[in-house]
């Protein structure tokens, strides 16, 4: 298959999702064009079955916002043309659903048909595509997907719930590519940050309001007021010198790193006991998940998606939004020795049910129905 996928190719979740599929589908023999503004963050060019495509903003001085989503339409119709694409891919409704729709029907003119899948990610729904003024603009080019994709059953009922959507969305969970998240020897990098074998705890996220970093700020003070640990914080975005603030006023900066953007996360993951994630909203957990290959356990809210990742009383466990006392409480549950080991195996062996082996066929056998649907 000739495959076109538009995402956002930033550290967000739903750009590594897409970006870790279309090397997935290279691998299996199809060709992937990746159509975006800048290079994925994790893409590289190994397979030669790999192709991308810049979108190219040429600004106006009349412009005070340069209209990205014609950019991206006029991008799409060029390389479904003369790359011959079977189908597109598209991650995040908003803005990429309406610009495949309307290089869809541009493309229809000169008698070319391309089908486009909308995969929802998260906050495309529970988030921004509620906003009134983009609402009608997400519920029309979802509808007019060829398929619709979600991330989470959780993800799907929401998109029912809040929008007129009139045809079946199919829930593809995110997946884990197990050989390179799976816990690695990194003994050296455990000892220079717990010199005296403190237990070691990590979150990282985009540090966006919904995430609630200063929930993990508060649930690492109340387990540091008891036993010896470690806190690394992985990830950049609007809310973190706030949350620096917040550990200067907590007194909790010594034993607090902040470590920025990591390409290789499953470094500090491998050598972590405990990954925190009391996000408001998260229609499944990526980064929960990678923890979890790496024989993490999770303390996490009971939101969105992550319920359907995260096992209670198994895999870690899971608290209301918000409720600090009780995350902190299963926190220091799971990290006794005699209870950390059996949270670790039963992470891993969670994070095998979304191993990539298993959930790449998955949308292979979606985008075989959708085209197969075109031909009738
Ligand atoms: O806000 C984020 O976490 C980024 C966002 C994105 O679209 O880039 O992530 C969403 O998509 C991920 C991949 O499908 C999911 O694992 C995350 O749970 C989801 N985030 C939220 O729902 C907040």
């Amino acid at each position: 298959m000739n495959i076109g996928i538009v995402c956002y190719p930033t550290y967000g979740g739903s750009g590594v999702v897409a970006t870790e599929l279309g090397k997935a589908l290279a691998k299996m023999g199809h060709k992937v064009h990746f159509i975006t503004y800048s290079q994925p963050t994790r893409l590289d060019f190994v397979n030669p079955n790999l192709y991308y495509h810049e979108v190219t903003i040429n600004t106006y001085p009349l412009f005070d916002y340069p209209p990205y989503e014609l950019a991206l339409s006029g991008k799409i119709v060029d390389v479904v043309k003369y790359e011959k694409l079977d189908l597109l891919h598209v991650h995040y409704a908003i803005p990429h659903a309406s610009a495949a729709y309307m290089a869809r029907e541009i493309l229809e003119t000169e008698g070319i048909y391309i089908p486009f899948i909308t995969t929802l990610h998260g906050t495309d729904i529970t988030l921004v595509g509620k906003d009134p003024s983009y609402e009608p603009v997400v519920t029309f080019s979802i509808n007019k997907s060829d398929g619709i994709t979600a991330v989470s059953e959780s993800l799907r009922k929401e998109t029912f719930d809040h929008f007129k959507i009139t045809k079946e969305i199919r829930v593809i969970p995110n997946f884990i590519d197990l050989s390179r998240f799976s816990k690695q020897k990194k003994d050296h990098f455990k000892k220079a940050i717990c010199p005296n074998d403190e237990k070691l705890i990590v979150h990282t996220s985009n540090f966006r309001k919904v995430k609630r970093v200063e929930d993990v700020l508060t649930v690492f003070k109340n387990i540091r007021d008891i036993m010896p640990v470690k806190l690394l914080l992985v990830g950049d975005g609007p809310e973190r010198m706030i949350i620096e603030n917040m550990c200067r006023e907590l007194g909790t900066c010594d034993d607090i790193r902040f470590l920025g953007k990591l390409e290789h996360i499953e470094e500090v993951l491998s050598v972590s006991d405990l990954f925190v994630m009391p996000s408001e909203k998260e229609s499944f957990g990526l980064a929960a998940l990678e923890a979890m290959a790496c024989e993490v356990p999770v303390i996490s809210s009971n939101t969105g998606g992550l319920p359907e990742l995260n096992q209670h009383g198994i895999t870690g466990f899971l608290s209301n939004v918000g409720d600090v006392e009780d995350m902190t409480k299963n926190a220091l549950f799971i990290l006794q020795d005699e209870n950390l080991p059996r949270f670790k195996k039963a992470a891993l062996k969670r994070a095998e049910d979304f191993s990539i082996d298993k959930i790449l066929p998955l949308y292979e056998n979606f985008y075989e129905e959708i085209l197969v649907a075109q031909k009738v």
